[in-house]
């Protein structure tokens, strides 16, 4: 597969472009890049079958970048890129991945100060010359900030990031002929918001050939060590994964050991050796007698307690539950009936209402609802009343098409409009009123202090027409810690209000986290689980999301989308 390396190539080329100020191109190769990462099948593949003509075909790709994909497939390079590349001859991937920075910082900096990498960036910024080079302080400690925030995490990968390969992965072992089963492990498994490596676990009778044949695996790039019954090797990817291969008769008793994280492990152990046991990755064991093995149902339910969900295994009261047979029904991975909040290209979505809404519906959703920026984010070109109006009748005509194919799929009218720094919002309530359902969030002033921040999302709340707090912490993983609230304050006011909490399921975000979802779960504040989807692919983010509100114990009924649109509506204020 090339479709990473274009990708990459197209999307750099796009901030290479920016930072030259050519008008529309930016935009349309970076449109082109996301097509492409995102696309099922090798485009040297499409490319083979269909030549330059199957390339214009791939949504966002037009003559011209269908040339340099060419180029590429044909060469290995894109001389324009090479061209670009030597007039700013700078790290992109390194120097983006710092929060606020952006194509014109990334030249300034070059061009004033030469600064080509996160190193020297860091180093000169450290040094205060960011400031003598005419950058002003609030951005050098911006900048500062947001290098030592990448450091803390480095080495983690965002789960969404890795899953779609991980998958990949656990598919290609699956279709062994020598493998029985096999599954995930540790936190991949556990649908940890980051994962320090990829974990498999196989059943085999054969486990050497099992090592063989994984280890030979396009994904791999290189081998740490290899066993008869296990490996550890480096993706192309950059990213570790281990593979175990071990005897079928154990599959229980392995995976539970290697999926619970070591506090769970440990607390298990215990547990067995209070009654007299041992519990290892071979079984639970009564001196050499073997007492089960076979499914993690049957240890579970030697050990007195019920079948713990992977991703409740981190000794967070799980065990304590399972055995007073108190552990929650979690919502479940298909419950899901529509997403709450889709941008579009009315401002800096990507596709169109329609396409968001019919690609929402071939995955299986009842309805979408409709949330584009307003006006005060002006880089996003966000709605005023205006164009709010607007795009209501064009969401009517849409439905009406729906309805006239004798289709039930709903979109429904909505914003995420934002919460100015004094808690009043950007859109006048009569607009409001007009809408299905309001989101509303904070994208602007982030280190308010935590008494102003919390009053300004609280009187958010109070507002009759805003349903959902967007996002409610505004963390980027990785990129952006939290800003500062006081949540407990926040979900009693949740609560009270009847706003509904949002489980933001973009890779980056997961915002709310699995600790504040736990909390929203036991005081009885509502939540909604959506993708914050800016191009069709993103609709897929939902699973991770899902993944969080089951490790923070939440069930069907604490998720408002998990009903009909019109038994969701009446849960609202
Ligand atoms: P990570 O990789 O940092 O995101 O976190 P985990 O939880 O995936 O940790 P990892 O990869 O070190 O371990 C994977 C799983 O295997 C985890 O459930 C703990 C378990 N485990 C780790 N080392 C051993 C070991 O030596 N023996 C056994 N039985 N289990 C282990
Ligand atoms: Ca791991
Ligand atoms: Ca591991
Ligand atoms: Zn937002």
């Amino acid at each position: 597969m090339i479709n990473k390396e274009i990708a990459k190539i197209l999307y750099e080329m796009s901030i290479l472009l920016e930072m030259k100020e050519v008008g529309f191109k930016p935009r349309a190769y970076e449109k082109a890049a996301d097509s492409i990462e995102s696309l099922a099948e090798d485009i040297g593949n499409i490319y083979k079958h269909g030549g330059l003509k199957a390339l214009e075909d791939i949504p966002g790709v037009g003559p011209s970048i269908g040339e340099k994909i060419e180029e590429y497939i044909k060469t290995k390079q894109v001389k324009e890129y090479k061209k670009l590349k030597k007039e700013i001859p700078v790290d992109i991937e390194g120097l983006v991945s710092v929060e606020g920075i952006g194509p014109k910082t990334i030249l300034r900096l070059y061009k004033k100060l030469g600064i080509k990498t996160r190193d020297q960036l860091e180093k000169a910024a450290a040094a205060g010359k960011l400031v003598k080079g005419g950058f002003g302080k609030k951005t050098q400690d911006n900048i500062l900030k947001g290098i030592s925030f990448l450091k803390k995490e480095h080495g983690r990968y965002l789960l969404g990031e890795i899953m779609p390969i991980a998958e990949t992965i656990l598919e290609k072992i699956r279709a062994l002929p020598e493998v029985q089963s096999a599954e995930f492990g540790g936190s991949l498994r556990r649908m940890k918001e980051t994962v320090g490596d990829l974990d498999f676990i196989a059943f085999s009778d054969k486990p050497a050939e099992v090592v063989e044949k994984f280890l030979k695996f396009s994904e791999v790039k290189s081998i740490y060590s290899k066993g008869r019954h296990k490996a550890l090797v480096r993706l192309s990817i950059d990213i570790d994964a281990d593979i175990w291969v071990l005897d079928p008769k154990s599959t229980g008793a392995a995976l539970i050991g290697w999926t619970g994280d070591k506090q769970h492990n440990i607390a298990l152990r215990t547990l067995a050796e209070k009654k007299g046991w041992m519990l290892n990755d071979y079984g639970l064991w009564r001196g050499k007698t073997l007492l089960a093995s076979k499914t993690e149902e049957e240890v579970y339910k030697k050990l007195g307690m019920d079948w713990i969900p992977p991703e409740l295994r981190e000794n967070k009261g799980e065990i304590e539950a399972a055995l007073e047979g108190k552990l929650p029904q979690l919502i479940g991975y298909d419950d899901i009936k529509g997403d709450l909040q889709v941008q579009t290209d009315w401002t800096d979505g990507r596709n169109s209402i329609e396409e968001m809404a019919k690609a929402a519906k071939e995955l299986g959703h009842e309805y979408i609802l409709i949330t584009d920026h307003t006006k005060s984010l002006a880089m996003t070109g966000g709605s005023d009343e205006k164009r709010l109006v607007e795009q209501m009748a064009e969401i009517d005509k849409i439905n009406l098409k729906f309805k006239n194919q004798n289709s039930k799929f709903k979109v429904l009218k909505g914003a995420e409009v934002n919460i100015m720094p004094d808690g009043t919002l950007d859109i006048d309530d009569e607009t409001l009123a007009k809408l299905d359902i309001v989101g509303a969030a904070v994208h602007s002033k982030f280190n308010m202090s935590e008494k102003d921040m919390t009053a300004r999302i609280k009187r958010a709340m109070e507002n009759p027409n805003v349903d959902i707090i967007f996002h409610p912490t505004g963390r980027l993983i990785q990129k952006r810690e939290a800003y500062k609230v006081d949540m407990d304050d926040l979900l009693k006011t949740a609560k009270r209000t009847k706003t509904v909490m949002e489980i933001d399921a973009f890779p980056d975000r997961l915002d709310l986290k699995d600790e504040y979802i736990r909390k929203a779960v036991e005081m009885g504040v509502k939540l909604s689980i959506d993708t914050d989807a800016h191009v069709l692919v993103h609709l897929q983010y939902l699973k991770y999301g899902i993944g969080q509100a089951r490790r923070g114990w939440a069930e069907k009924k604490d998720i408002i989308n998990t009903r009909s649109w019109q038994e969701m509506l009446k849960l609202l204020k």
